[in-house]
C-alpha cells in the first residue's frame, strides 16, 4: 500500500549524496542572513531599555534583578523582534501572579505603554511598549532556566559562525512556511535552534559543551545546569569541517526529512547523541505528551520540546522537511524558492 512505499522512497534517500553545485548558492543564503541580524544600532536600543527599566524596578524592589534572555540575548534574534526580560526575585509573601500585578502598577507609573498583565497564560507575563525607543516587551518572573538556556545557545554560537547562519535562515524558513507557531501545534524558535545544535555535534563543528570538563556552574530549582562556558578556546572547533551554509542547510533538511528516526530517536545536545525513545520512556503519549518528535531540553531533561506537535501537525511537520530538502537538491533557485509563502 501507500505506507510501504512511501517509507521505500524514504530509505532510498536516506543515502542521497548532496547536488555537487550546491555551493554556488552560498552567497545568496548569506545576503539573506544579513538582511536579517539586527544593526548595532537597534541592540544599543535594546540595552538602553534593560536600564531603564532595571532602574524603574529596583526603585521598588532593591533585591531583584531584570535579565534579558530569548532572541535578543541569545544571538540568534532578527532585527525587530520582541524583547523577552526575566525579572527575578526573591519575595516568599507574593505569588507570581501578584508580582505580576504588582509590576505592571509600577510599568503604569513609570509612564511605559500598552501595559497587559497576562497572568493566565502558562507562563504569566507582562507586555509592555517603551515610548522613548519603540521597542515591545514581554517581562516574565524567576524564571531562570530560560535565563540560563539563553547564555547556553549564546555560547554555542560564540564557537562557529556557521551556527548563527544556520539557525538564521531555518527560523526565517519556518516563521515564513507557518511552521514556527507552538499553539498551533509545531515547534518554538528554541527547539529549531536546538535542532541546528545537533546537527553541527553531529558533523563535528561543535562540541558537546554539556560533556565537558564545567566552568560553569548553577542549580535552579531541581535542575544541575554545568558546562564548559570557555568557549573563546574553542574557537577553531569546526575549522576542519568546511561546509558551507548552503551544504549545511541541505543537511539540516536531509535529515528531518529522511535521516531521522522519528519512532525511536530523540536528538539530545546534553549528550551531544542521538537516544533512544525507549531509555527516555517516551515511547507512548503520557498526558498531552505525544513525543511524535523528541527534542530533549539541554538542562530540564524530562521536557521534549516536541511536546507540542500532534498527528496531525507532524505530518505537515514532516512535509515542509521533505519540501525544503527536494528543493536544496533540484531546485535552480533553492535561495528563492525555499522562502517562498505558504
Ligand atoms: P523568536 O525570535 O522570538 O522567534 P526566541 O529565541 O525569542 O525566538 P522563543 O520565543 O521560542 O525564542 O522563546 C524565548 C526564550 O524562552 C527562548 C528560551 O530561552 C526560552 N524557551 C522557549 N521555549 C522554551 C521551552 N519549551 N523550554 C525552555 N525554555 C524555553
Ligand atoms: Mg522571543
Amino acid at each position: 500500500g501507500h505506507h510501504v512505499s512511501s517509507q521505500r522512497i524514504r530509505f532510498q534517500r536516506r543515502n542521497r549524496p548532496c547536488r555537487y553545485d550546491i555551493d554556488r548558492f552560498t552567497p545568496n543564503f548569506l545576503s539573506i542572513f544579513e538582511s536579517l541580524m539586527p544593526s548595532e544600532e537597534e541592540i544599543a536600543k535594546q540595552k538602553q531599555l534593560l536600564t531603564s527599566l532595571s532602574r524603574l524596578i529596583n526603585t521598588e524592589w532593591p533585591n531583584s534583578k531584570l535579565y534579558l534572555y530569548g532572541s535578543c540575548a541569545n544571538s540568534f534574534g532578527f532585527s525587530n523582534s520582541d524583547i523577552d526580560l526575566c525579572l527575578s526575585i526573591d519575595d516568599k509573601e507574593m505569588s507570581k501572579v501578584d508580582i505580576i500585578l504588582k509590576l505592571a502598577d509600577i510599568l503604569q507609573a513609570g509612564n511605559l505603554q500598552n501595559i497587559q498583565p497576562l497572568t493566565r497564560a502558562r507562563v504569566p507575563i507582562v507586555k509592555l511598549m517603551d515610548p522613548e525607543t519603540g521597542l515591545s516587551c514581554d517581562i516574565c518572573v524567576n524564571n531562570l532556566l530560560a535565563v540560563v538556556n539563553t547564555k547556553l545557545l549564546r555560547d554555542y554560537a560564540q564557537i562557529d559562525r556557521r551556527l548563527r547562519q544556520l539557525a538564521f535562515i531555518v527560523k526565517h524558513w519556518a516563521k515564513i512556511r507557518c511552521v514556527n507557531e507552538t499553539y498551533q501545534g509545531t515547534l518554538s524558535s528554541y527547539a529549531y535552534v536546538i535542532m541546528c545544535i545537533h546537527l553541527l555535534q553531529l558533523r563535528r563543528i561543535l562540541p558537546c559543551l554539556q560533556e565537558m570538563e564545567a566552568t560553569y556552574y548553577v542549580k535552579v530549582d531541581e535542575n544541575n545546569c554545568a558546562y564548559f562556558d570557555q568557549v573563546e578556546k574553542l574557537n577553531n572547533y569546526g575549522a576542519h569541517n568546511r561546509d558551507t551554509i548552503s551544504r549545511l542547510l541541505w543537511a539540516f533538511f536531509h535529515y528531518w526529512a529522511y535521516e531521522h528516526d522519528y519512532t525511536r530517536d530523540v536528538i539530545s545536545i546534553r549528550t551531544g547523541r542521538i537516544i533512544s525513545k525507549e531509555r527516555k520512556d517516551w515511547t507512548r503519549r503520557v498526558g498531552n505528551d505525544r513525543h511524535l518528535i523528541c527534542i530533549e531540553d539541554p538542562f530540564e531533561i524530562s521536557h521534549d520540546l516536541g511536546r507540542v506537535v500532534d498527528k496531525f501537525t507532524i505530518k505537515i511537520l514532516r512535509e515542509e522537511f521533505e519540501r525544503a530538502a527536494n528543493i536544496l537538491q533540484f531546485d535552480p533557485n533553492p535561495s528563492i524558492t525555499l522562502f517562498e509563502p505558504y
